[in-house]
């Protein structure tokens, strides 16, 4: 098995020590740093997404995983940053005014940055103005809003209400939590919903318009 493979592997079973080691032994055989990402921790963490997705494997083991890809990327973005390599995309993500909880945002947010995207997050409890100042200083092609309250899900719609009457261009707005659905999405004009974190990579994905 090739080094890359192999650390692909050790991201996948949440081997964090094993993942900085194969990550430096790959440096150390001359692999550029991005190659190193885009063939080896992308897929990886993809795979960690479609597993969940599919009830495979449940959060402990996601958390594990990404544990794994954030050692392998400390050693890896500084020579990333060096070569000039950064993240094509960036996105901010957010739990709505109201409402404190974060787990799921978090995987959400693990999974977009193990797709390689830049990922600012804003927190839990984030009010709609802070979202409009944050798309205004940050310009990212994606918004993530989360809400684990049936009734923080009215702060999603005033959310989605705030971007569009503030004129932001060229970002489109995903979201989800346990109470929302697809239908409440259209219902209040958001671009994308994905249930779960998995799918939320894919989404995301296709709304950037990296994917079909
Ligand atoms: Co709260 N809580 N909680 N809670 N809590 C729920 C959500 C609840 C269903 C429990 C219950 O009554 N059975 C209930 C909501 C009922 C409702 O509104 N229908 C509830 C309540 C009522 C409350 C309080 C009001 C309780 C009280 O104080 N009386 C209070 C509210 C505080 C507030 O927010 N203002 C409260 C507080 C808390 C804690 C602080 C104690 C803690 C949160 C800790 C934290 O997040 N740091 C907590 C927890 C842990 C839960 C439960 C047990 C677990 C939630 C969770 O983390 N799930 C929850 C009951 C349950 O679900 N069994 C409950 C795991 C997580 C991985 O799943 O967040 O759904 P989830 O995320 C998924 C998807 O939804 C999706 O991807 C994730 C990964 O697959 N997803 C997105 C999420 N965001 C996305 C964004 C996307 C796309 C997908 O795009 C942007």
């Amino acid at each position: 098995m090739t080094t890359l493979e192999l650390l692909s592997q050790s991201v996948g079973a949440g081997k964090a020590k094993d993942a900085k080691a194969l990550a430096q032994r790959a440096l150390d055989e001359g692999l550029p740093p991005g190659d190193i990402v885009d063939r080896s921790l992308v897929p990886a963490m993809a795979a960690v997404g479609e597993r969940f997705k599919n009830n495979e494997i449940f959060v402990p083991e996601m958390l594990v995983a990404a544990r794994a890809m954030k050692e392998a990327m400390a050693l890896l973005e500084p020579r990333l940053i060096a070569a000039g390599i950064t993240p094509k995309y960036t996105a901010l993500i957010g739990t709505v005014q109201g409402d404190l909880h974060d787990i799921g945002k978090n995987l959400v947010a693990i999974m977009w940055k193990g797709a390689n995207f830049k990922v600012v997050d804003l927190g839990t409890n984030v009010p709609p103005a802070k979202f409009v100042a944050a798309i205004q200083e940050h310009r990212p092609q994606l918004v993530g809003l989360s809400a684990l309250l049936t009734t923080t899900m009215p702060a999603i719609a005033e959310t989605v209400k705030a971007i569009r009457a503030s004129g932001a261009t060229g970002v489109k707005v995903m979201v989800g939590g346990a109470p929302v659905t697809q239908q409440y999405a259209d219902e209040i004009g958001a671009d994308g919903y994905a249930a779960d974190a998995g799918s939320a990579v894919d989404r995301a994905l296709v709304l950037v318009g990296a994917a079909a």
